[in-house]
């Protein structure tokens, strides 16, 4: 069994100006790609059993060396971070728009807490968006590494290592997050992780 290489949900000049066209290619083409190429050769060699990308990537995290979880567990936050983001996204609105303002003051309060996460993660990684428990919360986790693992549930995330920014915004990597958070976040996606999680502590990733 091999993992699927998904397209991405929207042309590649769908997020400019923050995220250019050049900047998709190479991180969807070439990054992405490359995950699920390292993750399919080393499935080639594993007598691994797994049933789908997430019980992948749970499955691979037990094993000793982390080659297999860290491609496979890339292949996972890519295909949520496409979909945490859409062309003329944000800002939040309905429910998940009160719950942002009951619980971070304002929806400008939580992009600069959002912000200051993304800006405070030394090194690569990612930021996130949770439900932990009934509440929600701001993390950032480095490398490879997401929230699940911590039973937490993702409802939106923003790839902060230098391959998703850097041809657009050089290390100016608040600039890049700011502008997501103002023009490309998907807050129906989030709204839909939140209304799932809540029934079943899962995103409505799917699993393929
Ligand atoms: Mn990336």
């Amino acid at each position: 069994m091999t993992i699927r290489f998904t397209p991405l949900p929207y042309p590649g000049d769908a997020l400019e100006p923050c995220i250019s066209a050049r900047t998709l290619e190479a991180h969807h083409g070439h990054h992405h790609a490359g995950y699920v190429a390292t993750a399919n050769a080393l499935l080639a060699d594993s007598s691994l059993p797994w049933t789908g990308l997430a019980d992948l990537v749970d499955a691979a995290a037990l094993l000793p060396d982390p080659a297999l979880f860290n491609a496979a567990s890339q292949v996972w936050n890519h295909e949520f971070y496409w979909r945490s983001l859409r062309p003329g996204g944000g800002p939040a609105r309905g429910e998940i728009a009160a719950r942002i303002d009951a619980e971070f003051g304002s929806q400008a309060a939580f992009s600069e807490a959002f912000t200051a996460a993304a800006v405070g993660l030394f090194g690569s990684g990612w930021t996130w968006l949770v439900l932990a428990g009934d509440r929600l919360r701001i993390t950032a986790t480095p490398d490879a590494h997401s929230p699940r693992g911590a039973g937490e549930v993702p409802l939106l995330v923003l790839d902060v290592w230098e391959h998703a920014y850097y041809l657009d915004h050089a290390y100016r990597r608040a600039d890049s997050v700011r502008g997501c958070l103002e023009k490309l976040m998907n807050w129906e996606f989030a709204s839909a992780n939140l209304a799932l999680g809540r029934r079943c502590q899962s995103p409505a990733q799917g699993d393929g």
